[in-house]
């Protein structure tokens, strides 16, 4: 069968940082890889570059169209491409998949979509594709939301979580054309790399442990040892939580090492109270990379603040973390969450904080209830109908303590004491002194877009824009139910 897999252009990324981070779509890869395997005909674009979605479409013929959404934000872009794909081609089949998908599908259901995959796509999607090549019934395929005739409705979960081992590799072929646009900070091009998937804690903004159930799954050594060995030079790692099976983390640097495995940079998330009791693992991934960042959920400057979040970590394993990672030669960036029910002593705090430690390399979001989240669940009907692409973590969903004015100078201002402000610490050209010649024009636009975070009225315009125009709630809780995690 042929089978189109679409990666949506998600949309509005004015704010945020999001131009500094574009990836490939390592979920669709893995599904293109289980498709092969089956013997379909795969293939793959990324709508962040041309062509649009109707070329493709027309130049592939797919019977079965697959279209990712991870982030909640895209649910809009994710469904206006849906409905590209069904004038370009009436009778394929529309199947949206991923993170945001799964985990609160509700806003995907409409008439261009004809089912939602509640789980991950290596199983599922050749279960659908052997359903729809043999005319069978896809209500007999597991971890579906179908649309039928009397309305959506949900097939039966997965009996098992899929085996991350099952697709050992990622067919990574099918968007290499586009390698020299993937990107992440002042590296490129870019190989994102999956070693293990999921999280066994329970941050209450967060929305992964909730989808997977507080579960970790993990890729074999050899799987991810021949991953790291063929990707590129400069390597993003997805998993949720690094080093997290520390006697496992340390087999794997071992077999890395040994196969001679040395990156120019290497990047991995993970958590404070994780590095405080992980010296010896750090010590051996250090030499892995000349150049090695961790990204650290900071979250807050205060353990009121980490407890108001379930962080289950205090501040002084924040300072401890960071104290550690530098000694070890790690670069750290990180992020910390500003609550818009914060007043101006919360902000000083923060940037406080931010000084004494030196994290002028974090980032600032705002706390955001994100589909699939407790948190969603409890003041979702409280907050009004608006775009989706609001929850990019850089937009107000609800009016805040200080009101919106205000609340955008001390934002922008927080933004103004980390090192993207040129007009801080690190000038235009100290970052020019930092990259390639060839690299200076990206670098350039990259930094030039991001200055609108450090300026109160570009927020202001865009709150006036985009801010709710009705009362009416943002969701109605009876439709969409996840098949893991809260359930
Ligand atoms: C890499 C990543 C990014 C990359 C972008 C990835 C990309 N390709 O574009 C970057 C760094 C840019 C990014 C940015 C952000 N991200 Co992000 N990101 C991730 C991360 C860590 C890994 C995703 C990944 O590649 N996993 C590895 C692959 C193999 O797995 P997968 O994508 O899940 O794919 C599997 C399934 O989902 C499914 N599937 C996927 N696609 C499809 C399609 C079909 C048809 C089907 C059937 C199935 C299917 O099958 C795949 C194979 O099993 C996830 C965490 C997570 N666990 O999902 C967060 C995550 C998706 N991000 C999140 C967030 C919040 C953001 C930001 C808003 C953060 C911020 N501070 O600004 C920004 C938004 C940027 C923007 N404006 O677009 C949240 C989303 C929550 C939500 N409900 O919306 C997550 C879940 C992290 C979290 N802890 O909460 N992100």
């Amino acid at each position: 069968m042929n089978i189109l897999l679409l990666r949506p252009h998600p949309g509005n990324d004015r704010f945020g940082l999001g131009p500094f981070f574009r990836v490939e779509p390592l979920g669709l890869e893995y599904i293109g890889a289980a498709l092969r395997a089956h013997g379909h005909t795969v293939s793959a674009a990324d709508l962040r570059f041309r062509p649009g979605a109707a070329t493709w479409v027309r130049r592939t013929r797919p019977r079965l169209v697959g279209i990712s959404c991870l982030h909640a934000l895209e649910y809009e872009r994710v469904v206006e491409t849906a409905r590209e794909v069904r004038r370009a081609s009436p009778d394929a089949f529309i199947f949206v998949g991923g993170h945001a998908a799964a985990a609160f599908p509700a806003p995907l259901e409409c008439d261009a979509v004809d089912a939602i995959c509640r789980d991950d796509g290596e199983e599922i999607v050749p279960l659908v594709a052997a359903a729809l090549a043999k005319g069978g019934r896809l209500d007999e395929v597991p971890g579906l939301r179908l649309r039928e005739p009397d309305g959506w409705r949900d097939t039966p979960c997965l009996d098992r979580q899929t085996c991350l081992d099952l697709v050992p590799l990622p067919a990574r072929d099918l968007v290499d054309r586009h390698r020299s646009g993937y990107h992440c900070l002042l590296f490129k091009p870019v190989w994102l790399v999956e070693t293990a998937r999921g999280c066994p804690h329970r941050c209450s903004f967060c929305s992964v442990w909730q989808l997977y159930g507080r579960s970790c799954r993990e890729r074999s050594i050899a799987a991810v040892v021949e991953d790291f060995a063929t990707a590129g030079d400069s390597i993003f790692v997805a998993d949720d939580l690094f080093w997290h099976n520390s006697a496992r983390s340390l087999e794997l640097a071992d077999a890395l090492k040994k196969r001679g495995v040395f990156k120019r940079w290497i990047l991995v998330q993970t958590r404070t109270d994780l590095i405080c009791r992980s010296a010896d693992l750090m010590a051996a991934w250090r030499p892995l990379a000349k150049d090695f960042d961790i990204f650290l959920g900071l979250e807050a400057a205060t353990d009121k603040g980490l407890a108001g979040i379930t962080k289950d970590s205090g501040v002084a394993e924040s300072v401890e973390a960071v104290r550690l990672a530098r000694e070890l030669r790690y670069g750290i960036n990180g992020n910390f969450l500003i609550d818009p029910d914060w007043d101006e002593d919360d902000f000083c705090d923060l940037w406080d904080f931010v000084a004494r430690y030196g994290l002028q390399r974090a980032g600032f979001t705002i706390l955001t209830p994100l589909p699939g989240t407790d948190f969603f669940r409890e003041v979702a009907p409280r907050i009004a109908r608006q775009p989706w692409s609001n929850f990019d973590m850089h937009h107000l969903l609800w009016e805040p303590r200080v009101g919106a004015p205000r609340f955008f100078e001390l934002y922008a201002e927080t933004w103004r004491r980390s090192i993207l402000n040129t007009s801080g610490d690190k000038s235009l050209v100290d970052w020019m002194k930092q990259v390639r010649p060839s690299q200076i024009p990206y670098i350039a636009r990259v930094l030039w877009r991001t200055q609108r975070m450090m300026k109160p009225e570009a927020y202001l315009r865009e709150y006036e824009a985009t801010r709710p125009r009705t009362t009416e709630p943002l969701v109605d809780f009876s439709a969409g139910a996840c098949c893991r995690g809260a359930a």
